[in-house]
């Protein structure tokens, strides 16, 4: 029985490193409503071509039809090295895994970003932390090529220091360990007036 046991645990720990985008464990039992409120990304692997830079705060809101909405604002650099704090808006689609969303998001003004990519939810205590993963690109291995992570706080200072070590290991779990920069948060975009108009150019 035990054989069965150890065998049994080397084989997910094995599946949960193998870097396959599809064999990527979710939260189990996810409940957006707990999600809901405020997160402060506090650490983010980019992807290719990053877009925000740090500042980032968002905001998740469940409606009455039980669909989650979100506002997200940080600091970008756009039109190559205009400086400026980025409104965007985000819908989220649900699937069969309830800790996985398909996420459109648009820029309050025309010139930002938009997209449509998954948004995945690792892991989270839902008061102190989660571990979000998109993947926008599977290589033909099934590993992903092009994706981002956000590690968000329900705290601008941070983690907290009996959340890191769980961090960590999620990290490892999804193979971006050592991918991740710190995101600060100085108070840039907080007193910023909201973007809704184009600039003149
Ligand atoms: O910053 O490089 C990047 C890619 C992230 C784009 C996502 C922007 C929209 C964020 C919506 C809120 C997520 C909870």
């Amino acid at each position: 029985m035990l054989r069965y046991v150890v065998a049994l645990c080397l084989l997910a720990v094995s599946w949960a490193q193998d870097c396959q985008v599809a064999n990527i464990q979710v939260m189990q039992n996810f409940d957006k409503t707990r999600y809901a409120g405020t997160w402060y990304a506090v650490g983010k692997k980019d992807p290719e071509g990053l877009f925000l830079l740090d500042n980032v705060v968002a905001q998740l809101t469940v409606i009455e039809d039980g669909k989650m909405t979100a506002t997200a604002r940080g600091r970008v650099i756009i039109l190559n090295n205009w400086e400026m704090c980025a409104d965007m808006l985000a819908s989220f689609e649900d699937t069969a895994d309830p800790a996985k969303f398909r996420m459109k998001y648009w820029g309050v003004a025309s010139y930002l970003q938009t997209g449509n990519d998954d948004h995945w939810v690792i892991d989270t205590d839902y008061d102190n932390y989660a571990v979000h993963y998109s993947c926008r690109v599977v290589d033909a291995d099934g590993t992903c090529l092009d994706g981002y992570s956000f590690i968000f706080s329900r705290h601008s200072a941070g983690l907290r220091a009996e959340d890191q070590p769980i961090v960590t290991q999620k990290k490892r779990d999804i193979c971006l360990l050592g991918k991740y920069r710190r995101v600060e948060h100085n108070g840039f975009c907080e007193n910023s007036e909201t973007i809704n108009a184009e600039p003149s150019l």
